[in-house]
C-alpha cells in the first residue's frame, strides 16, 4: 500500500493551480488536476514551471457534478482544492449567469462530490476579498461583514457560505481561504498588475507607446501567489477546518503600483499612462486592506515577498518573454 498523498485541484491550469501543483509535487503528493475542455492551449503555466508532465489531468467541468464525482473517485484524493472559477471581476458584469454557475454552483458541485465520494477528504474553497466589496471596516478580517460589489463577489459569497454550511451540517473538513489579490509572472494578462508589467516591458522595448487604464485611485492589498498557495496547504493540515484571511496588511493604489513598474526600467508613467473610461467598472471596490493576524497566529503563515519585489519580478519576466 503506497503512502503517497493524493490531491485534486480544480483550476489547475490557472495561476494558483500551477503554483499549488508545484508546491504539492515538491512535498511528494500525487497531483491530479481538472482540465476543462477548451479549444486553445491552457497548459502554458504548468509548462513554464516545468511540471506539465507531472500533473495528472482529469477531464471535467465545475458545472458538471458527475465529472467532479468521477474525478474524486479516480484520484482517490484526500485533499481537494477548489480553485476553478471565472475569476475576472470585469467579465462578471458581462456574464453574470456563467459566473454564478461556475463560481457559486460549481463550488457546491465540488462540495457535493466530496460528500458523496469521499466525505473524509479535506476541502479548500478559494474565497476572496471581493466579498468585502464596499468595506465595512478599515482593515478586513474573518469577522468583518461582507458587502460584495460585483456578480463575481456575489457568486463567491454563495460558495463561501456553502463551505461554512457543509462544515457545520456534515462535519466536513471544509476551509475557506479569504485571499486578497495575489499576483505573479503567471498572472492572466487582463488583471491590472500583469497588464501594467507587460505594457511596461513592451514600452521599454519600443513595441508599444501607451498604457490605457481605468480607476488608478483604487487600492489593493497585493501579495505574491507563490506565498499564498502555502497558506492554502497549511489550512488543510490543521486538525479542524476554519476560515482565514490571507493578505499582506498593506494597501497601495494602482497609480503607485504603476510607478514601481515604470521606475524599474527607468521610465515614468507620466509619459505613457492614459485614463480610459472603458476600463471603469459599474461598481468599484475602492480599497481593500486585509488583516492576516489569524493566519499568522494559527497557521504560522506570513507573506515573504514585498510589492516592490513582486512587481519587479513580473516586469523582468515579461521582458524575458518578449525578448526570447
Ligand atoms: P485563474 O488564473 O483565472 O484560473 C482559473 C482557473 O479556473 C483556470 O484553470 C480555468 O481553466 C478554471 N476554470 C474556469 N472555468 C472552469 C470550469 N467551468 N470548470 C473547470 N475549471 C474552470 O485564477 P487564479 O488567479 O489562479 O485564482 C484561483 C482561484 O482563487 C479562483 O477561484 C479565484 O476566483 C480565486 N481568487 C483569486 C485571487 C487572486 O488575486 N488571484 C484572490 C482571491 C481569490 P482554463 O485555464 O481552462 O480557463
Ligand atoms: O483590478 C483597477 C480595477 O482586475 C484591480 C481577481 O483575482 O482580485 C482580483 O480582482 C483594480 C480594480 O483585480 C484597470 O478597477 C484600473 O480596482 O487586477 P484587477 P480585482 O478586480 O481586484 C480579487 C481578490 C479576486 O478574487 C479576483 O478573482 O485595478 N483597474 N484600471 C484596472 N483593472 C484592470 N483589470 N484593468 C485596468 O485597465
Amino acid at each position: 500500500m503506497s503512502n503517497t498523498r493524493s490531491a485534486l485541484i480544480t483550476g489547475v491550469t490557472g495561476q494558483d493551480g500551477a503554483y499549488l501543483s508545484q508546491l504539492l509535487l515538491e512535498k511528494g503528493y500525487e497531483v491530479h488536476g481538472i482540465l476543462a475542455r477548451r479549444s486553445s492551449d491552457t497548459l502554458w503555466r504548468l509548462r513554464e514551471l516545468g511540471i506539465e508532465n507531472e500533473v495528472r489531468l482529469v477531464d471535467g467541468d465545475l458545472t458538471d457534478l458527475s465529472s467532479m464525482i468521477r474525478a474524486i473517485e479516480t484520484s482517490k484524493a484526500t485533499e481537494v482544492y477548489n480553485l476553478g472559477a471565472q475569476s475576472f471581476v470585469g467579465t462578471s458584469w458581462q456574464q453574470p449567469l456563467l459566473t454564478a454557475q461556475v463560481d457559486g454552483v460549481g463550488a457546491l458541485n465540488v462540495l457535493e462530490a466530496v460528500r458523496i465520494a469521499n466525505p473524509e477528504a479535506h476541502f479548500y474553497q478559494a474565497s476572496t476579498s471581493e466579498m468585502f466589496g464596499l468595506i465595512q471596516a478599515e482593515m478586513q478580517d474573518e469577522k468583518t461583514p461582507f458587502y460584495p460589489r460585483s456578480p463575481y463577489g456575489v457568486a463567491k459569497l454563495m460558495a463561501h457560505w456553502a463551505t461554512v454550511n457543509y462544515r457545520e451540517s456534515f462535519k466536513m473538513h471544509a476551509s475557506s481561504g479569504i485571499l486578497f489579490n495575489h499576483e505573479s509572472p503567471l498572472r492572466g494578462i487582463e488583471f491590472v498588475t500583469r497588464k501594467v508589467t507587460d505594457a511596461v516591458a513592451r514600452i521599454k522595448l519600443g513595441q508599444q507607446r501607451e498604457l490605457r487604464l481605468g480607476n488608478i485611485d483604487a487600492k489593493r492589498d497585493w501579495g505574491f501567489a507563490g506565498d499564498y498557495v502555502e497558506a492554502m496547504w497549511l489550512m488543510l493540515q490543521q486538525p479542524t477546518a476554519d476560515d482565514y484571511v490571507v493578505a499582506t496588511g498593506l494597501t497601495t493604489t494602482v497609480r503607485d503600483m504603476c510607478h514601481i513598474a515604470f521606475r524599474h526600467v527607468g521610465l515614468s508613467p507620466d509619459d505613457h499612462l492614459v485614463i480610459d473610461e472603458k476600463f471603469f467598472r459599474p461598481a468599484e471596490v475602492d480599497v481593500l486592506l486585509g488583516n492576516p493576524g489569524k493566519a499568522k497566529a494559527k497557521l504560522g503563515w506570513s507573506p515573504k515577498t514585498s510589492l516592490e519585489q513582486l512587481i519587479t519580478m513580473m516586469v523582468d519576466a515579461d521582458m524575458r518573454r518578449l525578448t526570447k
